[in-house]
């Protein structure tokens, strides 16, 4: 059986969570705060990072989102939705897809703990984070709308890696803008909005919805 580390905020968790329940992939969900002195993490990821997937079988853990993904693709290959296009151009589109996503996701995570350092917050960090996070919503507003015409998904006509990514990181920054005001994309980009919440109506999405968690211990 296997297992996800996982935070229940987590968009880069998420993406793995997504990508196991299209395929049916049984799987045991272990939420943990990797900001906490408890937390297991790094046992397992020396950098100390979510998600990681445990093996049962002796096989050394497997980290970073991305991989993990590929992963799952490679070794469920005839198993569900393929979830990564077949010709090679559009799994290098649909993998970007996922960098702009996930550096969206990274950027926004260095934005919110800048905000927690106090009299010691940089605002010029602070504003060039906001700004890639804000650069990486203007791409995933351009790539809803340069998708092929007639199809609902980024690339091709079938759910990818990318259309997981894009929607995990917009979970991210919805969850943001309602709880935290960091960043306002809704109004910005209805169109974007609208692919979205469709996109979030989807099983696989529904499950797997973001949930902020309080933090005890000082992390910046
Ligand atoms: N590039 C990594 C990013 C993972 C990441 O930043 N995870 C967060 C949880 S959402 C984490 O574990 N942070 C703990 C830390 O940075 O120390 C991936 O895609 O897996």
């Amino acid at each position: 059986m296997l297992t996800l580390l996982s935070a229940t905020p987590s968009p880069y968790a998420r993406k793995n969570r997504i990508a196991l329940l299209e395929k049916s992939i049984p799987f045991v969900l272990r939420s943990e705060i990797p900001w906490e002195s408890s937390t297991q993490t790094p046992l397992y990821n020396p950098l100390e990072k979510l998600p990681v997937l445990l093996f049962d079988d002796g096989r050394p853990p497997l980290y970073e989102s991305w991989l993990i993904q590929e992963w799952i693709v490679r070794e469920y290959e005839g198993v569900g939705p393929r979830l990564m296009p077949q010709g090679w151009e559009e799994a290098l589109a649909a993998r970007r897809v996922q960098v702009v996503a996930d550096g969206g996701c990274d950027a926004m995570g260095l934005a919110f703990f800048e905000t927690s350092r106090g009299e010691l917050q940089s605002s010029e960090w602070l504003a060039r984070q906001l700004r890639k996070v804000q650069g990486a919503i203007r791409a995933m507003d351009g790539f809803v709308k340069a998708r092929r015409r007639g199809s609902d998904f980024l690339i091709g006509d079938e759910l990818s890696i990318a259309d997981i990514a894009a929607g995990a990181m917009l979970g991210m920054m919805d969850m943001v803008e309602s709880q935290f005001g960091l960043v306002q994309w809704s109004e910005e980009f209805p169109e974007l909005r609208k692919w979205w919440e469709w996109l979030e109506e989807r099983e696989s999405f529904r499950e797997t919805r973001p949930v902020m968690f309080e933090l005890s211990e000082k992390v910046a």
